[in-house]
Formats: C-alpha cells, structure tokens, sequence
C-alpha cells in the first residue's frame, strides 16, 4: 500500500520532513507557521537540528463538490496548519478511487481557519442597539447559553414549544449537524426545513424510494461506461469537480457529450455539442424525447410491464390502483389484497401475469380502470412536437436526434440543480424518468439517469443518526423555509399553527442564500432572539441577537457521510482556536441548559461510536475501531450502483413508478390539490420565468446562475486569495440584451422587478441566451455596488415539493449612469 493509505495512518504519524519544506513554506505564510528558521532542507537525518516536526491528521474539507468533500491529510508545524494533501482512497480491491488533488478552494480552508475575521467568542447584540448596526460585547458562554436557554424556557412556557425553530443549511454536511435534531427533538421545537434542492432528490424518491445506493438510477461513476452523455441541467466542471473525471473517462473512450443549458458554460466548452434550451421547457423536451419513440416504435414494452407501473390498473374514479378487495376478493390492506393487471381480457393480480396489457382503458364488475402507461400516454398527447419545439426552442430534428440516441446508443442523463430551481422543476425530473422507464434506458451499466451522486452510509441507516435514545420524545413540526414568512405573519402555514419567536440557524446563511431576501429581514426582524452559530460573521449572524463561535472543521470530531461511497471519519487536528466549539459542544451546552442533561451525557466520539455501532453497518464491515483507524470506510458496491440492476427499487410497489398513486403534497399549504392530476407527469410552465407570463412584459429577462469553482454557496467568499482571484460579482449578459438597452461591456448595471434590485458589473458573454442572465453564486451583500441579488428572486413554490425557485425570476435590467 502507498504511504498515503487509510491504514497507514491509523494514528497520527509522526514524521520527520524536509523535503516538503519549501512547498510548504508558501503556504507557511497563510497559515502563520513558516519553517523554523535555519531550515536548509538538505537532510533529512536526526541529527538535523533543523529537521520540522511535522504530524499528520486525516480529516476532510467541507467543500460540497460532487463525491465526497476531499478527504484531507492535514499538516501540522508547530501547532499550526500549513499544508494539506490528499490520501490514497481505495475500493475493497485495491484500485484507486480516481480524483483530483487538493484544489484551489481547498487549500484556502487554512486561510479561513486562520482568517482574523473568525467569530473568536460568544457576542451578545449590545443593548438598546438594532440589529445589524454591529454593535457587539464579548459573553462568556455561560452566559450566552444561560441568556439563551432562558429565554426559550420562556417563550415555550408563554407560547409553546413551536415557538422556537432550529434550521440548519447544506454548507458544510457533517453528522454533527444531526446532533442538533436531538435538541429541537426533545424540546418539541419546529424544523424549518430549507427548500434546497427538493426537487431532484424528492422526485427521485417519488420514482424509486429512498436508502438505495444512488440518488438517480444510476451513480456518478457509471457516466464513464455510457456512449452518449447529456449534461442537462448543470455544469459539472464547476459542481461536482471531484467527480467530473468520470464523463473525461467516457470522453477518452469516445462518448459523445452534449450539454443542454441556455448558457454555454464550462461543461458546454469542453463538450461536442452544445444544444440552448428556453429556461424551464426542460420537461417538454423529455416529452418530446418520449412522443419520438413511442411515434417510432422504441418503447420497451416487456420491460414497462416487468419492472415499471406500466400495467397497474388505475380506477378512473379517484385514481388509485384496482386491487383485489376492489373485487372483494381479499381483505383491503392485507398482504393478499395485491394490485391488478389486465390480461387475456380478465383481471390479474400483477404478480400472477405474464403478458399483461399497458394501453386500453376496460371495465371490471362495473369499475372504468386503465393501465398506468395509458394515463402517462394520454398525458404526453397533450403535446405535440411542434409546440414542443416552440416552448423548448428546439427543432423537432434535433429533439428526434436526441430521441434516437436516448435508445440507440449507451446513454445517460447527467443533471445537476439546474431543473431544481424553477417552480416546474419537478415536472422536468418527472418526465425525465417516464422517458427512462417507458424506454427501458435503465436498468443497465451507461445507460440511464445520473443525478447527483451517491447516497450516503447516514441515509442508508449504516450510521443511524435514530440509535440516539430519545425516550418518547415527540418532535416538533417540520415547515418548509418558503413558507416561514406566511407562518410568521399569519400564526399559520397549512396546518401549523404557531407562535415563532426565535430560530437557532446553524451551517446556514439564509439572508445570503434563501429566495427573497427582504422577507427574510422581515421574518427575522420579527423574532424575539435570533441565535447563529457561524465561524464568520455572515449576513445572517450579522443581524442575530447571540453569536456563537463555530470550531472548524479541523478543530473537532467529526463523522462525515453525505454523498459519498465511504462512511469517514474527520479526526480532529488542533484545538479550537480562540473560544470556538464545534457544533456537538455547542449543541450539548444548550441542551443541559434546556433541562436534559441526562441526554446530553455522551462525549461527541461516544455518540458516534453508537450511531456506527448497529447491525446494518457491521454487515458492510463497519465498526467503530476500524472507522476510527481508517478513516474512510468504503460501504458502497465495488461495481456502480444502478436501480433496478445491483441497487434495489425501493418504491411502494417496488416498481419505478412514473404514476404515484394517491399523491400527497409534501407540505399541504391549504391551496387547492388534485391528486389525480398530480399522479402522473403533466407539464406547465414555471411559476414566472416564462415568456408568455403576464409579468414578461415588463420583466423580459430571467435571471439564472451558476456555481463557480472559487466559492461553495457563501464560504470562501472572504479569503482574500480568492478575491484576489476573483474580485467582485458581475452579472453575464448577451451582447443583444445589453445593446438593446445602451449598455457596453464593464458599464455598471441596475437589475431590478417588483421585489427588489441588485447593482453590479455588466460582462458580455454571447453564450449566454439572449433573454438569460447569470450571476454566479454566492455572493453576499458587501460585494455589490448596491442591493442584493436575492433580493429579486420570489419563494413562490408549488405544493408537490416545497423548493426555492432562484432561477424563477424575472426582472428588467438599465445601466446605471
Ligand atoms: N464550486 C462549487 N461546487 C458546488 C457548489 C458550490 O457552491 N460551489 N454547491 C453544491 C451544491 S449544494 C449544489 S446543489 C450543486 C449544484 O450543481 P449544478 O446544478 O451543476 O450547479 P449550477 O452551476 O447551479 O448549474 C446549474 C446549471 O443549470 C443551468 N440552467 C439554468 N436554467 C436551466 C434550464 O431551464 N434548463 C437547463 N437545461 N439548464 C438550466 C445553468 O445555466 C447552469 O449551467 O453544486 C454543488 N457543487
Ligand atoms: N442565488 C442563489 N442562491 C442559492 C443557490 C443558487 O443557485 N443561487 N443555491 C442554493 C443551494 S442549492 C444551496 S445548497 C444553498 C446553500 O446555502 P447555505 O446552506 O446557507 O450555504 P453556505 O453559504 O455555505 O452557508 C453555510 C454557513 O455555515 C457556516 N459554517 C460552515 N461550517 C460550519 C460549521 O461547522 N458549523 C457552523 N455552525 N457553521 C458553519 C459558514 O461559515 C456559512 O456562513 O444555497 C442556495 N442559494
Ligand atoms: S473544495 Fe471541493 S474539490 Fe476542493 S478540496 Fe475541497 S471538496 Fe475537494
Ligand atoms: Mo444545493
């Protein structure tokens, strides 16, 4: 094994270096701790009296960029952190798990550890002082935490429990995250559950359920053995660095790459094709995909009925499926009472069929039923391809092209969030999967839907974040963050009523990242006390009452398992500095405060030991002491994971299901449901970014975004190495827009609609689609010449999931004299 192996560094290894003096002396400056003076480098011998100590720790960076956040061997000099590399990762047989080196932004985490912008104690909002006027006194954390949890003992004593919600973002994905889910949970307090990303993941959940090995059919990995490669809805070579190796694999092995994006990004560059799309059609165009090779006989008919819905009998009535009870044949609910199918003109339980039908519509002792595929047929016939062709801005030849190499060739979707930012966003996934189930494109190594990632030992329960003993605790209930305004300034959001008076936000920065900023300042300037527990001062722990000191991730435990093939261990690397503490230290403070000492008794690495210490981890060979020693502790499948291949359809039916019976919305807002409708895939436009919206006519542009590769979300955004890099947002414009408008190229330009504006730097950018703009994101007030732009975006969303829809936006765009 290489000497960067897992298990080479089973403790911390001490070694003697010199040769790797002078890389580190660069990055010595960042951190504060240049070599001892003398050093020469020339032996590496004992005797040297200028030989560095130099220890080791394996923990991990908090990028969020595809895969896994890099594994890090941390260095340490003298107490401090002056290099980071990256171990050897292996698969059970030996093979090397293919990534990139430390990147850019990774090696900046020691300028953000040792950034003298860090919260370095607990602060309290000085009194008689508003918030965001930055008038701050240093607390002791006795104090804070007695102020704190005194406080919310009032307020649930006075308003009840749900007066107090926790809220955490998706910046930084550790286990301790978790922790804080034990605290809202004893206390009964409400979840403010951010709308990140739901669309892509419950859509995929509706289609195949949750705990397999993959989010989308198939896994990050099998992009490299497809032919064709569709790169829709994301641009990898920014997103998901870590992984984006495997599409170069395809490439090398001659795939052909096509990128499907109203912007020619990075991916686009590095493609063979580039195809512009109106923003949110997405879901017409895989319609479109779909009527092609029904039109041409490429439906995979054997495979509907085997392994999809396709032939479940479906009552017209209320649109659940037939099953034996209907017909009094078995008791409603039992094991017996199974679905029917239709076939040689009687019905059959679906298990029993050989050859059942999927088109018809029949009758059974009196009930109108038809197959699932009929209804999914029916409702891909609302469209045709010529207005198809108009909504997508496609030609039907090239949507036939895309058609004929979805069947003819090895191919694969590759989505990122793209789709997940529009109010629409689940019809696009909706229709993405009817494509892939009606097509039989699944099932196979290259062929199929890859979303975004893997799955993670936490999700799959081998870390079972429930193994916490919580006694008959009752949790609180949980409410999407589009909706906290409403439930703010109503006392009620669907069916939760509650009196919120302060939120705990923690790994979040909601005024920089949520959709429509001014009703966030308005949500939090209406609570009583507003906690953050943040390292920086972000825009959100700018306006809180308390600030707590978060410890980086270097500076404590920690397990790390979201989207990654490993479940890893983050060994802590030096002490916190300053006064912080990691968010389980600060979680247990506030618990003991709250009255449940008796809960909060565990060390942060006994707790862990608990949440890997099950049955579920030990069949996969996880243990405390190996993942302690190894720190990365491979719990995936040697092969790629593919739905319906290696990895279990954990569906209701255990069928990918393109028709979902009996659909609820995720959170009832109250507003009118139609369940029949939202059953199987339709199509409608998003909620505002569309050209035939009324608002179009004074709004003409969408404003979109993309993630660059110098910032994750908000982090980054202050190390000064990176600004030096890239200074300051602009917002990309086709030349068509800004010349219909008298602006050139650097002028300063006004974005702005009816919620708000943001003023900053115009770039031209021709590959932006005329009637598109893109701000990069993560970007935080100070960096604009005025405004915000989360300001314009709207926290409009449909019921089906409750998502922020960023790139929903509409918006009109003056230079600025
Ligand atoms: N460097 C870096 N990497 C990250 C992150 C980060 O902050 N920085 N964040 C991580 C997280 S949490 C996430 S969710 C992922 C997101 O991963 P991605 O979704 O890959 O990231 P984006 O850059 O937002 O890419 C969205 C793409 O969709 C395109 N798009 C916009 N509208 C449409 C449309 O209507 N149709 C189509 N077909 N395309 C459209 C945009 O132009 C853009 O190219 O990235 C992860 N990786
Ligand atoms: N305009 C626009 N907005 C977007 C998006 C977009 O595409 N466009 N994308 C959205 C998406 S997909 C996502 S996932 C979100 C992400 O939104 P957030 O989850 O808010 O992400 P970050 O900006 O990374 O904020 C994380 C905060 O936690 C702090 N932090 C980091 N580590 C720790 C820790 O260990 N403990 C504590 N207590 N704090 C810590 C960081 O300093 C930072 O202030 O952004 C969303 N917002
Ligand atoms: S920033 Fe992302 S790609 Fe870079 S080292 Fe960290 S996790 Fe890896
Ligand atoms: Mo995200």
């Amino acid at each position: 094994m290489a000497e960067n192996t897992p298990s080479a560094l089973t403790r911390r290894s001490f070694l003697k270096t010199t040769g790797v003096v002078a890389g580190a002396a660069a990055l010595g400056s960042l951190a504060g701790c240049a070599p001892k003076e003398g050093g020469d480098g020339s032996s590496d011998s004992n005797e040297n009296p200028t030989a560095i100590e130099e220890t080791v720790v394996y923990s991990t960076c908090m990028g969020n960029c595809g895969g896994c956040g890099c594994p890090l061997l941390v260095h340490v000099r003298d107490g401090k952190v002056c290099n980071l590399t990256k171990p050897r990762l292996e698969y059970p047989d030996g093979s090397l798990v293919k990534s990139h080196g430390v990147c850019m932004k990774g090696y900046m985490n020691i300028e953000r550890m040792y950034s003298p912008t860090r919260v370095q104690y607990p602060m309290r909002r000085v009194d008689g002082t508003e918030r965001g006027d930055g008038q701050w006194e240093r607390v002791s954390w006795e104090e804070a935490i007695g102020d704190i949890t005194s406080k919310w003992k009032e307020m649930q004593a006075e308003s009840g429990n749900t007066s107090i919600a926790f809220m955490s973002g998706t910046g930084n994905t550790f286990y301790s995250n978790a922790y804080a889910t034990r605290l809202a949970t004893l206390m009964g307090a409400m979840t403010l559950q951010t709308a990140y990303d739901a669309n892509g993941v419950n859509a995929h959940i509706s289609h195949c359920g949750i705990g397999g090995y993959t989010w989308g059919l198939n896994e990050y990995r099998d992009l490299a053995n497809a032919e064709t490669i569709l790169i829709w809805g994301g641009n990898p070579t920014e997103s998901i660095a870590v992984d984006y190796h495997y599409i170069t694999e395809a490439k090398e092995k001659g795939a052909t790459v096509i990128v499907i994006d109203p912007v020619f990004t990075s991916s686009a560059s590095d493609s063979d094709r580039y195809i512009s799309i109106r923003p949110g059609s997405d879901g017409l165009l895989a319609a479109g995909m779909a009527l092609i090779a029904i039109r041409d006989g490429k439906i995979d008919k054997s495979h509907m009925q085997k392994m999809t819905v396709a032939p479940f009998l479906v009552k017209n009535e209320d649109g659940l499926y037939l099953r034996l009870s209907d017909l009094g044949k078995a008791e409603a609910g039992s094991e017996a009472d199974r679905i029917l199918v239709y076939e040689g003109g009687n019905p059959v339980a679906f298990d029993e069929a050989k050859d059942p039908e999927i088109e018809g519509e029949f009758e059974i002792d009196g009930i109108a039923v038809k197959p699932a595929y009929q209804i999914l047929l029916e409702r891909f016939s609302e469209w045709d391809l010529e207005t198809i062709s108009k909504h997508t801005d496609i030609s039907i030849e090239t949507i036939e092209e895309l058609a004929d190499l979805w069947t003819s060739t090895k191919c694969m979707i590759c989505t990122g969030f793209g789709h997940d930012h529009y109010g629409n966003g689940f019809n696009t996934y909706d229709a993405m999967f009817a494509l892939s189930d009606i097509t039989g494109v699944q099932c196979e190594h290259g062929r199929g839907i890859a979303c975004c990632g893997y799955t993670s030992p936490m999700s799959q329960g081998i870390i079972d974040v429930s193994s916490v003993g919580l006694d008959d605790a009752v949790p609180g209930p949980i409410v999407p963050t589009p909706y906290v305004h409403q439930l703010v300034e109503e006392g009620k959001a669907g069916a939760v009523e509650a009196d919120l008076r302060s939120i705990y936000i923690y790994r979040m920065n909601p005024v920089g990242n949520e959709t429509d900023r001014q009703k966030w300042l308005k949500t939090l300037g209406e609570m009583e006390l507003v906690v953050v527990s943040d390292m920086f001062m972000s825009e959100t722990a700018e306006l809180a009452d308390y600030v707590l000191p978060a410890a980086f991730i270097f500076e404590h435990d920690d397990i790390f398992s979201i989207n990654t093939m490993f479940a890893r261990y983050a060994e802590k690397v030096v002490d916190p500095l300053f006064e912080a503490k990691g968010d389980f230290d600060i979680i247990t403070l506030l618990g003991k405060g709250m009255g449940f000492e008796k809960y909060f008794t565990a060390s942060d690495l006994e707790h862990y030991e608990a949440c890997v210490t099950n049955d579920l981890a030990e069949s996969v060979g996880l243990t405390w002491d190996k993942l302690k020693s190894e720190h990365a502790v491979f719990t995936h499948l040697q092969e790629p994971a593919v739905q319906g291949l290696n990895s279990p359809i954990l569906s209701a039916t255990g069928r990918f299901e393109f028709y979902h019976e009996g659909i609820l919305p995720q959170f009832d807002d109250g507003r009118f449901w139609d369940s029949k409708r939202e059953s199987c895939w339709y199509w409608e436009p998003p909620i505002e970014a569309w050209y035939e919206n009324e608002k179009y006519a004074t709004y003409p542009l969408v404003l979109g975004g993309e993630r660059c590769k110098f910032k994750t979300h908000t982090m980054f955004n202050n190390s000064p190495s990176i600004l030096e890099l890239d200074p300051e947002p602009y917002v990309k414009i086709n030349p068509v827009d800004a010349s219909a408008r008298g602006i050139a190229e650097g002028d300063v330009v006004r974005l702005y609609n009816d919620r708000g504006s943001v003023t900053l730097k115009a770039v031209f950018n021709a590959g932006c689609r005329p009637g598109f703009l893109v701000i990069d994101h993560g970007w935080t007030k100070d960096h604009f010449i005025d405004g915000h732009y989360a300001d314009l975006t709207s926290c409009a969303t449909k019921q089906r999931f409750a998502q922020d829809n960023w790139f929903d936006c509409l918006c009109e765009m003056e230079k600025v004299q």
